[in-house]
């Protein structure tokens, strides 16, 4: 496979047991490609920052560190990832490797015709999901779906690859840094007519969640706030891009 011009956003929050686990082999996978890799990394109450740390500093020319203290969630992450970045192309996988890694090569594969590639666990056989989170997803999904017409079956998946120039304008409209931002900007993205490829993924639930349960409330609030805005959030892109 060519090199690609992109980079690798892996967003940490108390993983100690997983950097020790795929770190290397996440590495080296972007060693072989010639991918940059940024990890991004707040609040964590483990050894995740020492360890990344010394990741960094075995790895200077391949990993990259960023670092802060402000309680917010994946969502700011990846928006600092995103920022951070300065390749054509960025993605954002979960260090639990609950996606396979070997997905980020069909992803790759098709960067230069899409400007987004979402993960779309619910296309896989391969796919091992706790029955509440499943539900929880698939009633999420529908309501997402009904609502803003995206017809994506699986707007939260940790592993997305994107256009990064396209992406970086749309990003800081996002609003939510928690576990929304991802369906915000699926749907900008679908409304100022991205193209967007679901691709089949295979996916198992790892016992490293830091989303103990499912808040509804959370995301029903999300969800209408958003609708609400939508519009003038639209012209204000429209306005500046
Ligand atoms: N930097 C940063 N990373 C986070 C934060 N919250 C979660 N993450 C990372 O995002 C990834 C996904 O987190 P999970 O807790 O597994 O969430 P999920 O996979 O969406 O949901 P589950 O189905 O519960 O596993 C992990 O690699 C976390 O370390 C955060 O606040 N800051
Ligand atoms: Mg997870």
């Amino acid at each position: 496979m060519n090199d690609i011009d992109l980079t690798i956003i892996l967003p940490v929050k108390n993983q100690e047991e997983n950097i020790r686990k795929n770190m290397n082999s996440i590495i080296d996978y972007a060693k072989r490609r010639d991918i940059k890799l940024i990890a991004v990394e707040n609040d964590s109450r483990d050894r995740s920052l020492k360890l990344l740390e010394e990741y960094r500093n075995a790895n200077v020319e391949v990993l990259d560190l960023i670092t802060y203290k402000n309680g917010k969630g994946k969502g700011e992450a990846i928006k600092r990832g995103i920022l951070a970045a300065t390749t054509k192309y960025a993605a954002f996988m979960d260090i639990d490797l609950s996606v396979p890694l070997s997905y980020s090569d069909d992803a790759i594969a098709l960067l230069d015709r899409y400007d987004i590639i979402i993960g779309d666990r619910y296309s896989n056989r391969a796919t091992r999901r706790k029955l509440n989170r499943l539900v929880e997803s698939k009633v999420y999904n529908g309501i997402v779906r009904a609502l803003f017409n995206t017809e994506i079956d699986d707007h939260q998946c940790g592993f997305k690859f994107f256009n990064r120039e396209k992406i970086a304008k749309l990003i800081r409209y996002v609003k939510d840094d928690r576990w929304f931002f991802d369906t915000e900007l699926l749907v900008l993205a679908r409304r100022l007519d991205l193209s967007i490829y679901q691709l089949p993924v295979s996916y198992s639930d790892t016992s490293s969640s830091t989303l103990s349960s499912f808040d509804m409330v959370y995301f029903l609030k999300s969800i209408i706030e958003f609708k609400i805005r939508l519009g003038k959030t639209l012209c204000d892109i429209r306005s500046n891009v």
